[in-house]
């Protein structure tokens, strides 16, 4: 890039938004070929094929023997919660999306946040063990950006401590763990199928489990109780999945390996465009596991960086890239818990410090190597004229 930065003068690097989350999209003539035949059917949800075809690969794929769509993740953490019965206070990292924490919440269930280990941005077992109480039912550990969790470790803490374990796996569909896939971890794992998710259903979720009973009672749940026509024979609600993101969800597995080829090339091409910049590196995944790519998290370290974090997304939104600082400030610091946990940062140093060091730049289909190569020389553009740079972001500010 020749000319200026855009907040030293010159002309905008993107003239429309670069998002982290533009949705990858499948084969559109055998998605479109599939919503015909469901019109054909006129069968639209409560269960129809497309549902049955979707739960069946996602089993395949994640080496399960239950999957139960549902309408997002959000239902579905909410619905395995009630279903494990957990209650009281349950133990979830502060490093993640709110929506971890607001399921317990919205069944009146304490989220007790725990803090997460720097290296791998998952929760930190030690912590988990210093937050247990008589209350205690129950852990979520969180495959942050589809690396797993400790799950070992926090499977050892739970047997020992009499806790019940599920993961909330929205980011971690087609990533493994020690050779294992993802999905058979804990008593049950969630995935998303949100829109920003590598592979989508426009909006949609799982809970996917080995345990028979658990999942006959989440089946029950999802549509009401409903067991037949007449009887209801559970607490439930309506968190069915339609017929026509089922069929975008099949279309999207369809492209799988070639939506996460694009994200492994577009991680390479970032990691050589960023490898020179001082204090800026970008987090690793394990080449010997299955990973899908579908975030790329750079941490900013202040004290290397001629500019933190939040100058650098400055720069970059400046110039039309919306990278994004997922998870920041934490869930310790969103309402309701900033009201209800006032003091829970300081048993959170870890998180503290790497929500404020993390940006997640855009990938996907959606997003050319070359624009990749420009994202890069805008931040090194940026780094080289720290000076001028901030004086442009306080003039900007005024
Ligand atoms: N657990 C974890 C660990 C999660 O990360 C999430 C969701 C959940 C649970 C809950 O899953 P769901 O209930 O959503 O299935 C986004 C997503 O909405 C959210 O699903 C995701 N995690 C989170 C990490 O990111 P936002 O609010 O930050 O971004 P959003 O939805 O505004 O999208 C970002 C940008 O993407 C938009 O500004 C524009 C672009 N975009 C978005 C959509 C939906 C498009 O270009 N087209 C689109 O259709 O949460």
């Amino acid at each position: 890039m020749s000319q200026n930065l855009h907040l030293l003068g010159g002309p905008k690097a993107f003239s429309d938004p670069l998002h982290v989350g533009r949705p990858n999209v499948g084969d559109r003539s055998r998605f479109l070929a599939r919503v015909d035949e469901m019109f054909e059917r006129r069968m639209l949800t409560n269960g129809g094929p497309f549902v049955t075809e979707f739960e069946k690969r996602i089993c395949d794929l994640a080496g399960v023997r239950h999957c139960i769509a549902l309408c997002n993740a959000t239902i579905a953490l909410e619905i395995a919660i009630r279903a494990l019965d957990l209650r009281g206070e349950v133990i979830v990292p502060a490093y993640t999306f709110v929506a971890t924490a607001h399921a317990l919440q919205w069944q009146e269930i304490t989220p007790v946040f725990a803090d997460m280990d720097p290296r791998t941005h998952t929760m930190d077992p030690a912590s988990i063990e210093r937050l247990i109480t008589p209350r205690t039912t129950g852990i979520i550990g969180v495959h942050v950006w589809g690396r797993a969790c400790d799950t070992e470790a926090i499977g050892e803490i739970a047997t020992r401590r009499g806790l019940k374990v599920m993961f909330d796996a929205a980011h971690a569909l087609g990533c493994s763990h020690r050779g294992r896939m993802i999905g058979g971890f804990g008593a049950c794992e969630i995935f998303s199928f949100h829109a920003t998710k590598f592979i989508n259903c426009f909006e949609g979720g799982a809970v996917v489990t080995n345990d028979d009973a658990l999942a006959a009672k989440l089946r029950l749940m999802r549509n009401f109780g409903f067991e037949g026509y007449d009887r209801v024979v559970y607490l439930g609600t309506n968190g069915k999945m339609t017929e026509v993101c089922a069929a975008m969800g099949i279309t999207s597995l369809e492209a799988m390996e070639d939506i996460i080829a694009v994200n492994r090339l577009n991680y390479e091409e970032y990691a050589r465009g960023l490898r020179e910049l001082p204090g800026i590196s970008l987090i690793s995944y394990d080449p010997d596991e299955k990973n899908n790519y579908q975030y790329v998290v750079v941490e900013v370290d202040p004290e290397v960086s001629p500019l933190n974090r939040d100058e650098l997304v400055a720069v970059l939104t400046s110039e039309n890239v919306l990278a994004r600082k997922y998870f920041w400030p934490g869930c310790h610091k969103m309402e309701p818990y900033r009201s209800l946990q006032p003091h829970a940062d300081l048993l959170l140093p870890e998180t503290e410090r790497t929500a404020a060091r993390v940006m997640v730049l855009p990938t996907g289909q959606g997003v050319s190597r070359e624009s990749i190569g420009t994202i890069c020389r805008i931040l090194a553009q940026a780094v080289a004229m720290s000076t001028d740079v901030r004086a442009g972001l306080s003039a900007a500010r005024v």
